[in-house]
């Protein structure tokens, strides 16, 4: 016997199983609960085109999910796409409730509780709702923006410094906290750089298993925002072991700065199917993304380290003065080996400031 409760947590859990290789599709989890309230069957979404969580928990249950009861971390689907209406399967199935955390903010999917209410199923709507939208956040973000939910992730020491005076920066963050980074980099759909750190640090910018060195089934797309193709030949993000894109000004255009017009990339990119976007620098871009309000959370690893000297973590973001500062709400402080990993979200910008600052030419052009 499983609560309704404890069941969408469960569904919770499982749905983010999906995470990193969904979209653009989102995370879904389904626990199917018989008549007596026992688990019959339970599901996830796995790829786009795949069965619907729900289809995958209706097929384990068989005929035990008759008048039993469904939970669902998203309204079920109402729509023919790429598979049937899940709305309709849960009727023929002959459930009799249909418990749902987070209703379709996509017009083309909505409308599955109303068809079930229609057929005379109890439909309950908001289960732990604020932690099924957590875990569907970079979709349910980017489907309302039209754009990819971006993600900044950058490791400093302690007075927020990315390398020491003389260029050096690897391995500022520890061993625990580089392989709690693959972590991240394997639920995203692509990872973006510019072309300065391109050039300086080669990265490859895939997801590895840090022990062996082995690459992850699924890669996310690099993308070299490089607004005059300046990526070197032989540079590592052009290797096979992974997707890449590399976006000049002349493909996507021009933005305000002279630079890749980072608006229309993260338009392009939400075109492609990406949703959920990690940025990695370097601190350029990442001033150039903060300055246009394109960074929806940020993550830190900050290492007990100080360097007094040496390339800041983030260079301009367009902000002269105090009153303009960018402010975050931290949502997650947690210890990684011996580092500090926070996260934390912009805050909704006020009204706009009476004093726009406008960038310096200041010939650091790293995208
Ligand atoms: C999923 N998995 O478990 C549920 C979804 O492209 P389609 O035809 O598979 O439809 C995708 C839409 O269906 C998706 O955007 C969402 O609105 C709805 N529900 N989608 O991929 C699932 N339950
Ligand atoms: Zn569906």
């Amino acid at each position: 016997m499983v609560t309704e409760d404890e069941a969408m947590r469960r569904a919770v859990a499982l749905a983010a199983r999906g995470l990193g290789t969904t979209s653009p599709n989102p995370v879904v989890g389904c626990i199917l609960l018989g008549p007596g309230g026992e688990v019959v069957g339970e599901g996830f979404h796995a790829y786009a085109g795949g069965p619907h969580a729900e289809i995958v928990a209706l097929a384990q249950a068989g005929e035990r999910a008759r008048g039993g009861t469904c939970v669902v971390t998203l309204e079920p689907c109402n729509h023919t796409g790429r598979t049937g209406p899940c709305s309709d399967a849960l009727i023929h199935a002959g459930v009799r409730r249909v418990v749902i955390a987070v209703d379709d903010p996509t017009p083309v999917a909505a409308g599955g509780a109303a068809t079930l209410r229609a057929a005379g199923i109890e439909v309950a709507t908001g289960v732990r709702r604020a932690e099924a939208e957590l875990g569907n956040v970079a979709w349910l973000t980017a489907v309302r923006r039209g754009r990819p939910y971006v993600t900044w992730k950058f490791a400093a020491t302690l007075d927020g410094r990315s390398a020491a005076a003389d260029g050096t920066s690897q391995w500022i963050s520890s061993a625990e906290s580089r392989a709690d980074v693959h972590v991240l980099r394997s639920t995203v759909d692509a990872i973006v750089a510019g072309v300065g750190t391109v050039v300086a640090d080669d990265p490859q910018l895939t997801v590895r298993d840090l022990r062996d060195g082995t690459l992850a089934i699924k890669q996310p797309l690099r993308v070299v925002a490089d607004s005059s193709g300046r990526t070197p030949a032989a540079a590592r993000v052009r290797d096979a072991a992974a997707p890449t894109w590399i976006v000049t000004s002349a493909e996507v255009g021009t933005g305000p700065d002279g630079r890749v017009d980072l608006s229309a990339l993260l338009g392009a990119l939400f075109g492609r199917g990406v949703r959920n976007v990690l940025l990695e620098g370097g601190p350029t871009l990442a001033g150039a993304f903060l300055a246009a309000g394109l960074v929806d959370r940020v993550i830190g690893y900050v290492a007990p380290k100080l360097l007094g000297a040496g390339r800041a973590a983030l260079v301009d973001a367009g902000i002269g003065t105090i009153a303009d500062a960018i402010e975050l709400d931290f949502t997650e402080i947690t210890q990684i080996g011996g580092d500090l990993r926070f996260t934390a979200t912009p805050r909704p910008k006020p009204a706009p400031s009476d004093h726009p600052v406008t960038r310096p030419a200041d010939g650091n052009e790293d995208f």
